[in-house]
């Protein structure tokens, strides 16, 4: 990998402040290919952090550097880059943060949106805005987290600076205004009505040409009546409609408190490839977005669950840290990426780590993630601020700020660092449930182990990955976001575990019962030469109401079967329940009562009577129909309103029984209904294509269900 390093990388020291108030936390959120990962090699260049951009198709960028990321061209994870930039009023560091857009990595966006404190929605000229974004803009509405829009890709061939804006105001509502317009090579300033030219990688200032007159007039007019509108000052819309000119310097200020507020979001035109906007983009950024101070803390709990209040983000308070992704390096080991929150780290410290504590987050179980609960000290190894892959050493990171921990090997994605004498426990952030189910299997059946152990790892670091061994099927079965999402698991387990994996098609744990009444006898007898083996049963079986297992009745009369061989018959019958009659799947629901029997003084065994108990077992079912289970799933799925129709029609066409709609919020539904889990293996990924991406849903067991007999079949 290293020969693939950024060679333009500068060589400047990693940005460090002595202040909360001098840092910016922002996250770069957006559809997949807007221009995000490209923006921040930009902006890194416009701060002198790199003398030349990289690029994504190269796979030089300072945020995509992972081998998955190199080779598909696109982001997978979220990566860290700071830069520092001075504008005017003091160095600012800015952390950003880069997430992938694409939906099977919103795990990686959701830990972005934690770590930072202000969002860049970065829109292509060129296409827009697609669902999910929109339903991030509605969760940071939510939290009030400060925004603001960058239009990215003005020089692209099919750019339309003019449609961006429109649509990203369709979207995200009429407090998205533009503070700039394009025009020729830079932007005009609405508020300054001065024009900023690009050439040669430096900005001068002129005036602008005469023609945009009448442009600049109109957006002007509607930037400065929504900045009054959202000013304190409530005398100034009466002033400013009495026709008076309000100073610039007012107009500034109220701007950067409202967009701090998170109730106005800029618009700042980019184009990356040229770096016109980069530098009004800083500005918005250190002058607009607020510093973690600002932000509120997370819920904080001791490890007992008693809450703790009064944390701010103060170096000098308790230290309050946490890992918000775990990477692997094959060459630097275990590398944490940590948001502290309060305190400040320090290398060589020991710290408290913590997390996963289900017992009183609920919901969120870590257990069924394969993570452990932590409540243990551990020594942090190297600190550092990291500038994508590379890692700048740190001599500490106080509170509010983002960095690397080296060789920290318990912690993990989620958990909480805080002092040794003093264990603190975040609440976890909202993180999404995988439910693209992939069976997997080792090549070689000698790396089962090494199979196990990097699965294992891999679902450390990730928490939307989840691994389950299913007992009944005996396939390992990997829950992912998608197929995209698989890919780069199976990618990681064979480039760093050196796994090669095969995916098979995925059993769903099927089970079979008797589908009426029947007797079965068993003769297993064997007397030609050597030691015999001579055992004879005769059985009853019926159906039982599901759910109520394993009936065995013994009504043995006259010592048919002697004592010490009829639990024998009950282990055959067992064993033989467990590996099915059918199509393999295993038996439930049903009692088997032992009515007679044969037995031999010296030929009868235990092990006999196991055959004959297996063997009577498999002759009753022959003599009936043996009935598959299913099992049946309810899912609820979240819709926007105008797909409920397509969504329940789907759903009927998967065997699916709807149970009921209810209205969330102003126009979306909840649509209920309980499917076979065979029906809906790959549902993640249709209901993603039905919707655009702008459905959810979650699923949960129900019960066993007969499966109807034209579909269970096609299985035998
Ligand atoms: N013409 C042009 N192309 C760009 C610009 N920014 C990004 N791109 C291209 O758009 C594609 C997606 O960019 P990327 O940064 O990976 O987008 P991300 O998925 O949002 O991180 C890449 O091929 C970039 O080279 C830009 O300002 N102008
Ligand atoms: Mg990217």
């Amino acid at each position: 990998m290293a020969d693939k390093a950024n060679t333009s990388q500068g060589t400047g020291a990693a940005p460090a402040v002595d202040s909360p108030a001098a840092i910016r936390n922002v996250v770069l959120v957006g559809p997949s290919g807007s221009g995000k990962t490209t923006l921040v090699e930009a902006l890194l260049v416009a701060s002198g952090v790199l003398n030349r951009p990289g690029t994504v198709l190269d796979g030089t960028t300072v945020c995509d550097f992972d081998d998955a990321e190199i080779r598909q061209q696109r982001s997978v994870g979220l990566s860290l880059a700071s830069l520092p930039h001075d504008g005017g009023q003091g160095k600012v560091k800015i952390n950003l943060i880069d997430t992938p857009g694409y939906a099977d990595f919103v795990g990686e966006l959701r830990a972005g949106l934690r770590a930072a404190d202000c969002a860049l929605f970065v829109i292509s000229a060129s296409e827009g805005v697609d669902e999910p974004t929109r339903t991030v803009w509605q969760e940071c509405d939510q939290v009030g987290m400060p925004r603001a829009v960058v239009i990215t890709k003005l020089d692209h061939a099919r750019a339309n600076h003019q449609n961006a804006l429109s649509t990203a105001q369709a979207a995200f509502g009429d407090k998205v205004l533009p503070l700039y317009l394009p025009a020729g090579d830079g932007l005009i300033g609405l508020l300054s009505q001065s024009y900023f030219e690009y050439a040669g990688g430096k900005r001068s200032v002129a005036a602008p040409d005469p023609s945009y007159a009448g442009q600049i007039e109109e957006l002007r007019g509607t930037l400065i009546e929504g900045i009054i509108e959202e000013s304190e000052d409530e005398s100034l819309m009466d002033r400013y409609l009495g026709g008076e000119e309000i100073d610039q310097k007012v107009l500034i200020d109220d701007l950067e408190r409202a967009v701090a507020r998170g109730s106005f979001f800029p618009v700042i035109p980019v184009c990356s490839a040229s770096g016109v906007g980069t530098l009004e983009l800083l500005e918005v950024i250190t002058s607009g977005f607020p510093s973690p101070l600002e932000h509120k803390l997370p819920d904080v709990f001791t490890p007992h669950g008693v809450a703790r209040q009064g944390l701010t983000c103060d170096t000098a308070g308790p230290l309050l840290a946490e890992v918000v992704k775990t990477t692997s390096d094959p060459y630097v080991g275990r590398v944490s990426l940590v948001r502290v929150f309060s305190g400040t780290i320090r290398p060589d410290a020991t710290v408290h780590v913590s997390g996963h504590f289900t017992s009183f987050f609920g919901d969120h179980d870590g257990a069924s993630h394969g993570h452990e609960d932590h409540d243990e000290d551990e020594r942090i190894g190297s600190l550092s601020f990291p500038l994508g892959k590379t890692q700048r050493p740190a001599g500490q990171v106080i509170a509010g700020d983002l960095c690397a921990i080296g060789r920290l090997t318990r912690a993990e994605t989620g958990d909480t660092l805080s002092d040794k004498a003093d264990p603190l426990l975040l609440r976890p952030w909202n993180m999404p449930e995988p439910l693209l189910p992939i069976a997997v299997q080792a090549h070689a059946k000698t790396d089962e182990d090494k199979l196990g152990a990097g699965l294992q790892r891999l679902a450390a670091e990730d928490p939307t990955l989840r691994i389950e061994q299913n007992p009944e099927t005996h396939q390992i079965v990997l829950w992912c976001m998608g197929e995209a999402h698989s890919d780069v698991v199976l990618d990681a387990l064979s480039n760093r575990y050196g796994v090669t994996v095969d995916t098979v098609e995925l059993r769903v744990p099927l089970r079979e019962t008797f589908g009426g009444p029947a007797k079965g006898h068993g003769r297993h007898v064997k007397q030609s030469g050597g030691h015999g083996q001579y055992a004879v049963c005769d059985i009853e079986v019926e159906p039982l109401p599901g759910g109520s297992g394993f009936e065995f009745v013994d009504k043995v009369v006259g010592g048919a079967v002697p004592r010490q061989f009829i639990p024998s018959v009950e282990k055959g019958i067992r064993a033989q329940m467990e590996k099915g009659v059918g199509a393999g799947y295993p038996m439930v629901d049903i009692r088997v009562t032992l009515r007679d029997g044969k037995a031999h003084s010296v030929d009868s065994s235990d092990m006999a009577f196991q055959m004959a108990g297996g063997l009577a077992l498999r002759e009753a079912a022959a003599a009936t129909k043996v009935a598959m289970l299913e099992p049946v799933d309810l899912v609820s799925v979240l819709v926007p309103d105008d797909l409920v129709g397509a969504v329940m029609s789907d759903l009927s066409g998967r065997r699916g029984r709807l149970l009921g709609t209810d209205k969330v919020g102003e126009n979306r539904t909840l649509v209920k209904a309980e499917v076979p889990q065979v029906e809906i293996t790959r549902y993640s990924i249709d209901l993603r294509s039905l919707s655009h991406g702008s459905a959810s849903f979650t699923r949960e067991f129900a019960r066993y269900e007969p499966m109807p007999e034209s579909i269970a079949s096609k299985l035998k």
